[in-house]
């Protein structure tokens, strides 16, 4: 089961400056950064809710970190914007498998690492009516 809105992801060219907005705008404040070298950003989550799973919904925002990443190449297209939304399960493999079981194609044969030690995979846009979709099991969820 999908339980709840994960985060939104939001691509944009200067990290500081986007985290600036947010928190001069809205007073959201920075919960945590960190680089995924894998996926190719360094990201800020901004939480703006807790949810009655003991999780989080936040905003993601990503800069990315070079030129070949899935963010860059989306940022060159596009500019900045809302790049992909994510729902919250707390079992990312079993609603993977049965996704990808309805035909839709899985960007992973298996999670891989999220922000906070959370476990994602993707839809791809074509197949979900052009939003990039992605799955998270966080942390505090995982046994
Ligand atoms: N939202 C909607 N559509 C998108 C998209 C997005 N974010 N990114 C690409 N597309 C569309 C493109 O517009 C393009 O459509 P057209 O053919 O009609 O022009 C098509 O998908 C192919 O796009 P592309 O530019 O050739 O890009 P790639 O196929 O190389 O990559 C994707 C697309 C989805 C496979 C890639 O972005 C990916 O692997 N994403 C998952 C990983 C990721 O996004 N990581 C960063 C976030 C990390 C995190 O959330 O923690
Ligand atoms: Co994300």
């Amino acid at each position: 089961m999908l339980t709840r809105i994960d985060h939104i992801g939001i691509a944009c060219f200067d990290l500081d400056k986007t985290v600036e907005f947010y928190r001069a705008t809205y007073g959201f404040e920075v919960f945590h950064t960190e680089v995924n070298e894998e996926q190719g950003v360094r990201e800020a989550m901004l939480r703006i809710n807790g949810t009655d799973d003991g999780g989080a919904s936040y905003l993601q925002l990503l800069e990315p970190t070079r030129e070949d990443s899935t963010v860059a190449k989306w940022l060159a297209k596009n500019g900045e914007g809302v790049h992909h939304i994510a729902f919250g399960t707390a079992d990312v493999d079993g609603e993977a498998e049965a996704i990808r079981n309805k035909g839709v194609r899985v960007l992973y044969d298996e999670p891989r690492t999220g922000s906070m030690g959370s476990r994602i995979t993707f839809l791809h846009p074509k197949d979900c009516h052009g939003v990039l979709t992605e799955l998270v099991t966080s942390a505090s969820s995982q046994h």
